[in-house]
């Protein structure tokens, strides 16, 4: 598990290299956000509970077919079964975002989660609407806290839609 400074020590370390424009670069805006990301990830954990709650209501208010007889999330364990998964999504995506990498996500969350959601019948298509319906609170909640600089938010939850919508070639 890495973050944007270990990833970029480690490819500049792979070659022998000093650490050039390019580099620098990548390290200023990574700080220069710095302060945002925690406070984002602060944001989050004050809220955490609410914002999947929230983002659970609009999905099924959005695709009401998963909690009728048949849906994958229809049956108590189901429902809270996805209100869970939400929860990780969520969870991650903030270390993601203090770690400027999303690497954590790739190794934590991603790796066999579409095989496993496939072998259960857990919808994709559905889940990536969850999981952009959390990038969108999250982003009304930060709006409302008044931070202004939030485009390094949708970078995790974009990650984790891509990932899981990727078909295998
Ligand atoms: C199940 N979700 C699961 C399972 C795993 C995960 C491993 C199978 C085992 C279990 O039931 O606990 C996901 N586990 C994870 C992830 C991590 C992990 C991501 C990394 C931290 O350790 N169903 C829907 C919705 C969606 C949903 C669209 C919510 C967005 O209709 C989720 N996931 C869902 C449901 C199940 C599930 C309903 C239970 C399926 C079943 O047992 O039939």
């Amino acid at each position: 598990m890495r973050d944007a400074v270990t990833n970029l020590i480690q490819n500049y370390d792979s070659s022998g290299r000093y650490l050039d424009r390019n580099a620098l670069d990548t390290l200023k805006s990574y700080y220069d956000t710095g302060l945002a990301r925690v406070q984002a990830a602060g944001v989050v954990n004050a809220n955490a509970a609410s914002i999947v709650k929230q983002a659970g209501l609009r999905l099924f208010e959005e695709i009401p077919e998963l909690i009728r007889p048949g849906g994958n999330a229809y049956t108590t364990r189901r429902y809270a079964a996805c209100l869970r998964d939400m929860d990780y999504y969520l969870r991650y995506a903030t270390y993601a975002l203090v770690a400027g990498s999303m690497d954590v996500l790739d190794e934590r969350v991603l790796q066999g989660l579409r095989e496993t959601y496939n072998s259960l019948g857990v919808p994709i298509g559905p889940t990536v609407s969850g999981i952009q319906i959390m990038k969108e609170i999250v982003k009304e909640e930060m709006a409302s806290a008044g931070i202004e600089d939030t485009t390094f938010l949708d970078q995790p939850f974009d990650h984790m839609t891509r990932e899981l919508s990727e078909q295998d070639l």
